[in-house]
């Protein structure tokens, strides 16, 4: 934990018209708010939901791509995926840091995901079947990552924002190596164009859903904007990423797997058919093709982790009784 005192944590500050209207102007400054300063329990709140959920998904997020790093094709293709993989990992442990500056532990966030209180992205709930998953991972989930969390490096959260800034370098490289791997396989045969194109119609949809509910839906957009907290709504962003995917498809020959995708001229961008939203809320409560795996998965390797951690406190304990010896014979 990294910080202590924190105004609204307590409980205790008085959130008047006064305190409010002058955090909503540091806010419309764009002054970045660092973990001292004092702010609404709301915000505060907010940004322990959203970041302790997305650094869930960093996390899970290993297991769809990680099952395929000893399946990789070529050695190169594994080195790629492992880097990746660790990358993801590391991604996780910035955005649990970045949280607990904000007065929430690291043992809460991990007991609220290995209990499945928590939410994390509903896309890796979905199985990667193929090798051509593996780019379209990349390509599409990463592509969607990027799009969203671009928009994050300019969060008004200090701690938030810095971490998001290396987090998109890395996931720029992580969209290129999967639609690399999608290039190869659309030059290949024709099996292998057609596994291509049967990841593209699994994933295409379940992609569009990682931006959140439309507008309607989607109950923390309008304060979360007005905090600078997201800086988009959800279907903007997705607008976005449809508008920039559709010719990368193109590219490689494939065909978006949605009938009613259609340019509208006037809106300079795309028009696409309904999203099947009771599959989104079935996925994110729980009812999704891998969500039983995936938590079952993750209680199992924190569990056979346990030695590590028990090791890592040991060292730890052992070196600070050594450090106060040596501090009191220096006296
Ligand atoms: N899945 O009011 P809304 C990665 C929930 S992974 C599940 O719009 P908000 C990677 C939402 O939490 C990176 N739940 O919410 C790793 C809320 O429920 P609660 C993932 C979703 O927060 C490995 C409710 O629906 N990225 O990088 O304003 C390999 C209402 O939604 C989803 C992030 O986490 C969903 N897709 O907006 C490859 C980015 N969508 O909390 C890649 C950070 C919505 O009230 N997060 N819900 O129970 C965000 O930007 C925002 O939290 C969201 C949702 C846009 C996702």
């Amino acid at each position: 934990m990294y910080s202590q005192g924190l105004i609204g944590a307590d409980g205790k500050t008085h959130e008047d018209e006064a305190f409010l209207a002058a955090f909503q102007a540091r806010i419309d400054a764009e002054q970045k708010i660092e973990p001292n300063d004092p702010m609404p329990e709301g915000y505060r709140k907010t940004l322990i939901r959203q970041m302790s959920q997305h650094a869930h998904s960093e996390i899970i997020g290993m297991q769809p791509e990680g099952n395929w790093i000893s399946r990789a094709p070529t050695l190169r293709r594994k080195a790629a995926l492992l880097a990746k993989v660790q990358e993801e990992g590391g991604h996780g442990l910035y955005l649990y840091s970045a949280a607990e500056t904000l007065g929430v532990s690291r043992e809460e966030m991990t007991d609220q995901l290995l209990t499945g209180a928590a939410k994390y992205s509903s896309i890796f709930n979905y199985p990667a079947l193929t090798w051509a998953d593996i780019g379209a991972i990349g390509w599409l989930v990463d592509g969607a990552v990027i799009m969203n969390q671009n928009a994050l490096c300019r969060c008004s959260y200090g701690p938030y924002a810095r971490a998001m800034i290396r987090i998109c370098k890395e996931e720029s490289f992580h969209q290129r190596q999967g639609y690399e791997i999608l290039i190869t396989l659309c030059n290949g045969t024709e099996q292998q164009k057609e596994l291509a194109q049967d990841a593209l119609n699994r994933f295409w949809w379940p992609s569009l859903m990682m931006f959140g509910p439309s507008e309607g839906g989607s109950v923390h957009s309008e304060q979360s904007m007005l905090w600078k907290i997201k800086r988009f709504s959800n279907d903007d962003l997705r607008d976005k990423f449809i508008n920039a995917t559709v010719p990368q498809a193109e590219f490689l020959g494939l065909k978006v797997p949605d009938p009613d995708l259609t340019w509208n001229e006037e809106k300079q961008g795309y028009d696409h058919g309904d999203i099947d939203w009771d599959e989104f809320w079935r996925v994110v409560k729980g009812d999704g093709p891998c969500n039983r795996e995936r938590l079952k998965n993750r209680n199992r390797v924190h569990r056979e982790g346990a030695w590590v951690r028990e090791a890592a406190l040991a060292y730890a304990q052992k070196r600070a009784v050594r450090e106060e010896a040596a501090r009191v014979a220096a006296e």
